[in-house]
Order: C-alpha cells, then sequence, then structure tokens
C-alpha cells in the first residue's frame, strides 16, 4: 500500500463512488469527491505556508465535516496530523503543541477563546486555522489567525498524494494513560487499514450500505475508527454530531440520521437506559450493530439495552496504543460481563510478573499481538520500551480468559489491591455496586483503614442525584457482600456528583487514591 489517502478516499472516487455521501454533521454534508478536492487543497496550502512533510500540525477540532479534510489533506501532504482531545484545559493543550513541536494549528472557532493566551507562547507555530461550525468565515480573528475556509478557498490543490510507505508514520495521537504527562503515539499508514480489514470487516461485518454514528469524538483512536476510517474504508457515510453526547443529543442525532452503527461509551448507554424516551431502535429503525469499549460494559446494561433497544451491544477494549479494539464480542458470540474474544488478526496472552503464561481462570497482564500497534511513544525512549516489547505489546489491563475463553476485566495493573492477602478488582466491587438499583456509577479504591490496613473504598453517583442516609450505606454493603464476596464489601461510601474520568471514560482510580495518600 501506498499513503493511506489513496485507500481511504481517491480510491472511492476513482472507482466511481465519488458522489456518494461521505460525511453529514449539524449543517453540512460532503461527498467523497467533495472532500478528495478539499483534501488536496489543504494539502497545497500547507505546502505554501512551508508547513512540510513529517512536521506537525495539530487538531484541535469538534467532529464536523472539517475534520476528515484537514485530516487527509495533511497525509496527503505528508505532514503529521495530531488530533487532540477538545476537552483538555488549555494549559493540557499547551502542553501537548509544545511536546509535538506543532507548526500548524486548526482549532473549531468556539475552542478558540479559551486557546488564545497560551498560543503566543508557541514558538514553533507558524499557522492559526480558525474554522467555524457551518463554513462560514470564521469572525473576529486576532493576529495571524486565519480563517480555514478562506484558507482552503485560496489554496491551490496539491497535484497528488505524496509517496508514503506502509511503515512510515502517518499521525499521532495523545495518551491520557492513567497517570503522568500525556505520550504522543505515533501510528503508521498501514495501521489504519489494518484496523479496518480486522475489527470493522471480520467483527462488524460494515457494508456501503452502512451509516456509522459515534458518541465517541474523532480525536479519540476508538472514535477515529468508528467514524472516520471504518466507514471510508468500504464507501459508506458517517453522521457526526460536534455537541456533547448526552442521551437527548444523541437521541436527536439518531432519528436525523438513522444509523445502522452505533458506538458508545457505558457511562453513555447507562444515561440512555436511565431515559425515559428511549424506543426500539434508540430512535434509528436501521439499527443493527451497537458498539461498546472505553472501559468494560457491566452485564446488566448490555442486558437491558438489548431488551428495551433490541440490538445487542457488542462491548470491547481497545487501546490508543493499538489503535482499536482488539478484544471483542461478536455478532452471535456474546457474553455480557465479558470483553469476548481476540478480534481476528490479533492473539493474546494473560502473563503473571514474570511475563509466564497463567493458566486460564487466573488473573494477570494482558498482553496483544497484532498488526495497528503503535511504533512507539514520541520522545519517551523508556516508556517505548517497557510498552512495546517485540511483538508485543503491554497493555497493563488484568484479565482473566474463562472455561468458555471469554476475556474477563479485573481492572488496571495498578488499580488492584489486596484486602486479608487476596486481590480484589475494584470493577468487580464497582461492578456489584451498580447493579443496586439506587447506583448509576462507581468507582472504587484500597485505602488504609487505621490499623494501616488496605480496605475497599467506594465513591458512587445516584441515580437521580440524592444523598446516601446510613440505611443505604449499609443496603449497598450488604448488597456487595452478597454479589461479590464478603471481603470486598465497601467499609467507606462516600456519594459524588461524577467521578474523574479520561476524555475516553476510563475511571481515573488515581485521582481518588490521591486524596488518601499521606
Ligand atoms: O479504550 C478503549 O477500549 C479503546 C478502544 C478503541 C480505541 C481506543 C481505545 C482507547
Amino acid at each position: 500500500m501506498t499513503n493511506a489517502v489513496a485507500w481511504f478516499l481517491d480510491r472511492h472516487v476513482d472507482e466511481g463512488r465519488g458522489q456518494s455521501p461521505a460525511f453529514v454533521d449539524l449543517h453540512r454534508s460532503v461527498t467523497y469527491e467533495q472532500l478528495a478536492r478539499t483534501s488536496a487543497r489543504v494539502a497545497g496550502g500547507l505546502a505554501a505556508a512551508d508547513v512540510g512533510r513529517e512536521r506537525r500540525l495539530a487538531m484541535l477540532m469538534l467532529d464536523t465535516v472539517d475534520f476528515p479534510a484537514v485530516f487527509w489533506g495533511a497525509l496527503r501532504a505528508g505532514v503529521v496530523p495530531i488530533p487532540i482531545n477538545t476537552l483538555l484545559p488549555a494549559e493540557q493543550v499547551a502542553y501537548i503543541l509544545q511536546d509535538s513541536r506543532a507548526e500548524a494549528l486548526v482549532v473549531s472557532a468556539p475552542l478558540l477563546p479559551a486557546l488564545r493566551h497560551v498560543l503566543a507562547r508557541l514558538d514553533a507555530l507558524k499557522l492559526v486555522l480558525v474554522a467555524s461550525m457551518d463554513g462560514s468565515p470564521a469572525a473576529g480573528l486576532k493576529g495571524n489567525e486565519r480563517d480555514f475556509g478562506g484558507f482552503v478557498a485560496q489554496a491551490l490543490p496539491a497535484a497528488i498524494a505524496v509517496e508514503a510507505s506502509d511503515d512510515e508514520v502517518a499521525f499521532w495521537l495523545y495518551s491520557s494513560g492513567s497517570t503522568g504527562a500525556p505520550k504522543g503515539v505515533k501510528h503508521v499508514h498501514a495501521s489504519l487499514k489494518a484496523t479496518a480489514d480486522t475489527y470493522a470487516d471480520q467483527v462488524l461485518g460494515i457494508t456501503r450500505d452502512d451509516v456509522c454514528f459515534s458518541a465517541a469524538k474523532l480525536f479519540f483512536a476508538y472514535g477515529l475508527g468508528n467514524a472516520m476510517t471504518f466507514p471510508m474504508h468500504v464507501g459508506a457515510c458517517a453522521a457526526l454530531l460536534p455537541d456533547r453526547p448526552t442521551p437527548d443529543s444523541v437521541m436527536a442525532t439518531m432519528q436525523r440520521h438513522k444509523p445502522t452503527m452505533f458506538f458508545g461509551v457505558p457511562t453513555l448507554y447507562a444515561a440512555m437506559l436511565a431515559n425515559p424516551a428511549l424506543t426500539r431502535g434508540a430512535g434509528s429503525p436501521r439499527l443493527r450493530r451497537c458498539v461498546s469499549a472505553g472501559e468494560a460494559l457491566p452485564e446488566h446494561v448490555g442486558l437491558r439495552w438489548n431488551e428495551a433497544v433490541g440490538v445487542h451491544i457488542l462491548d470491547g477494549i481497545g487501546s490508543t496504543e493499538m489503535l482499536h479494539i482488539f478484544v471483542s464480542n461478536q455478532p452471535g458470540k456474546i457474553r455480557y460481563g465479558s470483553s469476548g474474544i481476540a478480534v481476528p488478526g490479533y492473539e493474546l496472552r494473560i502473563v503473571d510478573e514474570h511475563d509466564r503464561d497463567v493458566a486460564d481462570g487466573e488473573t494477570g497482564e494482558l498482553l496483544v499481538n497484532g498488526p495497528s500497534a503503535a511504533e512507539g511513544y514520541w520522545n519517551q525512549r523508556a516508556k517505548s520500551r517497557r510498552t512495546f516489547q517485540g511483538e508485543w505489546t503491554r497493555t497493563g489491563d488484568k484479565y482473566l480468559r474463562d472455561a468458555e475463553g471469554f476475556y474477563r476485566y479485573q481492572g488496571r495493573a495498578d488499580d488492584m489491591f489486596k484486602v486479608s492477602g487476596i486481590w480484589v478488582s475494584p470493577f468487580e466491587v464497582e461492578a456489584a455496586l451498580v447493579s443496586h438499583d439506587a447506583v448509576q456509577e462507581a468507582a472504587v479504591i484500597g485505602r488504609e483503614d487505621a490499623d494501616g490496613l488496605v480496605k475497599p473504598m467506594a465513591f458512587v453517583v445516584l441515580k437521580g442525584g440524592g444523598i446516601a442516609g446510613e440505611k443505604l450505606v449499609a443496603e449497598l454493603q450488604a448488597h456487595v457482600k452478597a454479589s461479590a464476596g464478603p471481603w470486598k464489601y465497601p467499609r467507606w461510601i462516600e456519594v459524588v456528583e461524577d467521578l474523574p474520568k479520561t476524555a475516553t471514560g476510563k475511571i481515573q482510580r488515581f485521582r481518588l487514591r490521591e486524596r488518601f495518600a499521606s
């Protein structure tokens, strides 16, 4: 293969599918041909602005039709796009811009005011393009800021895409991880097609007639596959929602665009289930696949969703380092409460602390070997060597394989703790808590008691808000004792309004632990 833009975009135009819709957002829609043309202009504009091959272009962009135009335009020019989490505070965006030495930035207009004060100190940044939400000229620009639409209109289209080998770095994503500063994860051109050939083709069975809708945003590896590379792999269409995905905004999008595939995260599925407006098909009579990732889907959420909506949720696990999902439940092969089995094309191992394979039923760290592993972290040699070990990538996730061969999540390697010498998976206690009618979400950590002994502590979000009186606390404790085991019940239960999470929806238990660090 050459440059990935040839497979995902230009091929559809060359083969006569140029007029097929590629993306639709709240204000605009684009065909494959329009996208190819705009991306060629983006490539030409970058060259004219002297943003050269292998230089970095940061994208702080909401999900609109401009996102794919910028991403593929950069690849066409050999420039490396870096989609950034749009929810990050300005200082963290500045860290990423500085760490990557980005020379260009495309920012969605609503995100610019909060960012302006950090841009001035970024020496490497020579081009700031501002994209409005509806394609109209961006208003109120200052200094060297330029309107993205005007930039595209004035640019000469690049005649051809640069030649790139399968192994050339195509784009980066910043991984928030559970601790430490974000790391730039470098992905090569071939990885985009690898995830489409494996997960999208062989698990989802995606076709040209599908319409994909991902509540997970395009800046996240999960959303990038769901709503960009998977539909573009087959010439299908994706519906984009720039707004925050709430049950209402998601259901309105489902009703409007009638997707066949929906991609969410467990918290959203649970919130949608709590919404009385949820109907069969969740508003889309054509819905045929629902996918969950980001964190493990509680069994009861999967069962209740299938009952209410009439479509199973395929729960899976992926990582920014592996680009997309590599363990997944599959149509006709679903065990709720498990992450499923290896996605075709990926191999899995579960190992103990000496890297020896453990027996089925025993917990260890999950390692994965597959075609979409990242090339490494930018400027982080030690961390790269620890994570990418030959063909195997360490996930940092604890798993066990059950007697039927399904992989069951046991928590992050660093979130596990021992009570009375027995390992406790926070996930197991959390699953017990959320199976109680009063609990919407829960996070569990190990906390030292007055004797210095570690015991579980739970933070819970109650359905419909509210406080937990003594009676409810005792009831929740008894519930966990009965369903997870007597030593696992939370000795302390604190009611909170929300839980600290990464952009990808993973609970940051380390932030809760920090509150009790001496
Ligand atoms: O967290 C996940 O499960 C995931 C899935 C797909 C792509 C990226 C990630 C982090």
